[in-house]
């Protein structure tokens, strides 16, 4: 009795460690770095950036600097885009087509900023320095489950 019991437990303990581990892969989302190597910055087209690129419920926007400018910044292991001169604004549709700041979602400042997609649908994200966003800094994307 007692050894079919420890045989039990063991089963248990199994299907638990089965059960987080698949909890785990499922809760871990794909990291996308806005812009690739070029970061979050003026000169990258972000339209074309998402082509071809699937963004789940989970995933993790990262806007962060250029790879050149992290190169050109190597004493320093911080990764991040300049917030003196960008930031990364949440908005709605009407702002992101208009890019209106009156009325927005959220405001990331930090320079370098990892945004969780928390659910499904089109999210919408502009630059709110300077005419920044008038200049194309935006970025427009489609999730889902
Ligand atoms: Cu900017």
């Amino acid at each position: 009795m007692l050894h079919q019991g420890s045989w039990f437990s063991s089963l248990m303990i199994l299907s638990a460690i089965f059960s987080l581990t698949s909890l785990m892969l499922k809760s871990e989302g794909a990291n996308h770095t806005v812009g690739d190597s070029s970061g979050w910055e003026l000169l990258t087209n972000y339209t074309n950036w998402t082509q071809g690129r699937e963004f789940h419920v989970g995933d993790v926007l990262v806007f962060s600097n250029s790879i050149l400018a992290k190169i050109c910044h190597s004493s320093s292991t911080v990764f991040n885009y300049n917030k003196d001169q960008h930031n990364v604004m949440q908005v709605n549709s009407t702002a992101y087509a208009d890019c209106g700041r009156d009325n927005y979602i959220s405001l990331f400042t930090n320079g370098n900023d990892s945004i969780i997609i928390s659910e499904a649908g089109e999210h919408w994200f502009i630059c709110a320095m300077y005419d920044h966003c008038e200049n194309g800094q935006k970025l427009s994307i489609n999730a889902t489950l």
